[in-house]
């Protein structure tokens, strides 16, 4: 192998390796304080600048999908009262809920999130999210 050919080859490596970082929508998964069972990602991710979408995840104990549940949401910035959206989120099958949000702001925003699951327990999770 010559230099050059050598040098297409790590760039194809790495395309491979790295490209889909760069090339995902980005539903990344974020930390939150309150129960386990629930999980967030946004899309897209990092969340910008206008609307963006949540997607709420709720498993049971055994960590199955849950699929008729209430799950509510309510968004609003750490720093300060940008005026509180709250919703309902859609049920999109295998656990998953989804629901719009307007980030009319750069910086933390705090999503809340309240499930009654079927058979009328109630959980909760606060989520910390970044608008860029
Ligand atoms: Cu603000």
């Amino acid at each position: 192998m010559n230099k050059k050919t050598l040098i297409i080859v790590a760039a194809v490596l790495a395309l491979i390796i790295l490209g889909p970082r760069f090339i995902s929508i980005g539903e990344t998964e974020s930390s939150g304080s309150g129960n386990a069972q629930i999980s967030l990602m946004t899309n897209p991710s990092p969340l910008r600048l206008g609307q963006g979408t949540f997607i709420i995840s709720v498993k049971d104990d055994a960590g199955n999908p849950v699929d008729d549940a209430r799950v509510t949401f309510d968004l609003n910035m750490t720093t300060m009262n940008m005026g509180k959206q709250a919703g309902i989120a859609t049920s999109q099958g295998n656990g998953k809920y989804t629901v719009m949000g307007n980030l009319s702001m750069r910086g933390p925003w705090r999503v809340s999130t309240n499930i009654t699951m079927p058979d009328g327990s109630k959980l909760s999770k606060d989520f910390i999210i970044n608008a860029q």
